[in-house]
């Protein structure tokens, strides 16, 4: 698929997926999400990428789903497009890790698609929100269910319904984000995070990644049984064997994802 609403690069086994609407402050429109959850797919699907890292313009990740696009559709159209459903099952379905690296505005579904990601590092521009109450809306895609996981009750009833914006410091400080970096470092500690995720084996990436998520579905001793399995089931690979082998001898590991 040719995109026109996004740029993928792919180097040194990370997959840079960039939004690219920027007359549109990068606003998730179903072209956009379409090419997004493409790329994604590609992204699962190609084995020289190991990590990918998703990020819009110095002004906007995403500013949101586009108001424009959205204020045409009727209740039944939306109802039965099951508008973005597809989209987000498939990007959520990416076992690879995936880091959003936000500089500036992260509204509505602009946020709640950092949150999708895995972690986000973000700008010190950045600026967090699910401002849909202002639109007689409310968040669609995660906003009322993954930022109270992520920064509790409190601060995401404040955010849904006074719509206001989270600026970086508070971000981190609530645990939205992993890490406040200068907007002129971001995409280098992003790639460079990214790089220490690609030397790892991805057997062992990709079940962290699975437990990490389950751990907000399961009930406790259910999530740490599974977990414990998890680890047992890595005694099976070579990388296990690597890994350790490598620690002893104090040298780096050569992980063959095998
Ligand atoms: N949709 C469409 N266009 C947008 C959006 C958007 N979300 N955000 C910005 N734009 C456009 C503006 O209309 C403007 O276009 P134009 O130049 O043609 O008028 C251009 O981007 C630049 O924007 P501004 O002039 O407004 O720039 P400012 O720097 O003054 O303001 C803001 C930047 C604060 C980001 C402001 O644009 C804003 O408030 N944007 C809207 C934020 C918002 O309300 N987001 C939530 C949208 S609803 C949503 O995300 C629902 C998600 C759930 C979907 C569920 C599906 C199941």
């Amino acid at each position: 698929m040719a995109y026109e609403t996004i740029i993928v690069e792919i180097e040194d086994h990370i997959a840079l997926v960039k939004l690219n609407r920027p007359d549109a402050m990068n606003a998730l429109n179903d072209q956009l999400l379409t090419e997004l959850a493409d790329a994604m797919k590609s992204a699962q699907e190609n084995d020289k990428v190991r990590c990918i890292v998703l990020t819009g313009s110095e002004k906007a990740f995403a500013a949101g789903a586009d108001i424009k696009m959205m204020s045409e559709k009727s209740y039944t159209e939306v109802l039965t497009e099951d508008l973005f459903g597809a989209e987000i099952a498939e990007i959520k379905s990416v076992r690879k890790p995936i880091i959003a690296a936000v500089s500036g505005y992260a509204l509505g579904g602009g946020c709640e698609l950092a949150m999708m990601c895995d972690f986000i590092i973000a700008g010190d521009n950045a600026k967090f929100g699910q401002p849909e109450v202002n639109l007689g809306v409310m968040a669609g895609i995660g906003g009322t269910q993954r930022l109270p996981q992520a920064i509790g009750k409190a601060k995401a009833m404040d955010m849904n319904l006074t719509g206001r914006f989270m600026d970086a410091e508070e971000a981190e400080r609530s645990g939205l984000v992993s890490r406040v970096v200068p907007a002129k470092k971001l995409m280098e500690e992003a790639m460079a995070a990214a790089a220490k995720i690609a030397e790892k084996s991805m057997i062992s990436v990709m079940l962290i990644k699975e437990a990490v998520d389950k751990s907000f579905e399961v009930p406790l001793s259910e999530g740490l049984l599974m977990e414990r399995r998890m680890f047992h089931s890595l005694f099976a690979t070579e990388d296990q064997k690597e890994g350790m082998a490598a620690f002893i001898d104090k040298r780096t590991p050569q992980f063959r994802d095998k």
